[in-house]
């Protein structure tokens, strides 16, 4: 019998936190690839995905959602159900890693895709003029995300385990890193020892066989 969930996954994408999860997890799933045409997700996949077309989109049974962070949410309270990767609700400790996940979209990938953006559709003026403006919000997020690994003398984001903290936040971090968004002759070293450790993990490492995730491609 096909597995009930199903995952549309845009390459080198947001897709790659909820395969992840679906791995730690240990759930099965099919996954509806699609590459990047001209870094874009072609119209057809976009069709087929419905709705504004966005990776990642996630089918289970009846149900079809949307936002990773969402996604994550529901994932977690439908199925970890011994609280591993998301606190239960009404722990305060669940707020912390919430505070994460809605970070790694609110915070980092806004300001990182306003230097995106930038680079992909500014016509007139000096996009490095732009990237110079804007890039002073990165670099804080950066030096924050920093602090705060050192301030938790550990190796994840919300105490000594791996949590959905991490697993939202990789992608933004790994995003604005390889695409040099703000970034270009700055380091972070508990930043690049920690996205080590993700990418040690088990189900990391399941999640990019399985679906073939490359952020090295164009996007
Ligand atoms: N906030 C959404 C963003 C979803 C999103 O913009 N996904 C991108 C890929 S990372 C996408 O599907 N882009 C295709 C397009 O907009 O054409 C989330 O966290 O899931």
């Amino acid at each position: 019998m096909a597995p009930k969930i199903k995952l549309y996954f845009l390459q080198a994408s947001r897709s790659i936190r909820v395969s992840w999860l679906l791995e730690a997890l240990d759930l099965e799933y099919d996954v509806i690839f699609s590459p990047r045409v001209n870094k874009v997700a072609p119209a057809e996949f976009k069709e087929k995905v419905g709705g504004l077309g966005k990776s990642p989109t996630l089918i289970d049974g009846d149900l079809t959602i949307t936002e990773s962070g969402n996604i994550i949410e529901y994932l977690c309270d439908t199925y970890d159900k011994g609280h591993k990767y998301l606190p239960a609700s009404g722990d305060p400790k669940r707020y912390q890693v919430l505070q994460w996940v809605h970070a790694s979209e609110g915070i980092f990938m806004t300001h990182a895709l306003a230097i995106t953006y930038a680079r992909w559709f500014q016509k007139d003026g000096s996009v490095e003029t732009t990237e110079e403006g804007i890039k002073g919000n990165v670099l804080k997020d950066m030096d924050y995300l920093q602090d705060c690994l050192e301030k938790n003398g550990g190796n994840w984001l919300c105490g000594k385990n791996l949590s959905v903290a991490d697993m939202m936040l990789h992608f933004s971090v790994t995003f604005i890193l390889a695409r040099e968004l703000g970034t270009k002759g700055r380091q972070w070293s508990l930043v690049n020892h920690w996205i080590e450790d993700c990418e040690k993990e088990e189900s990391y490492k399941k999640a990019v066989e399985k679906t073939g995730y490359d952020l090295s491609q164009p996007g």
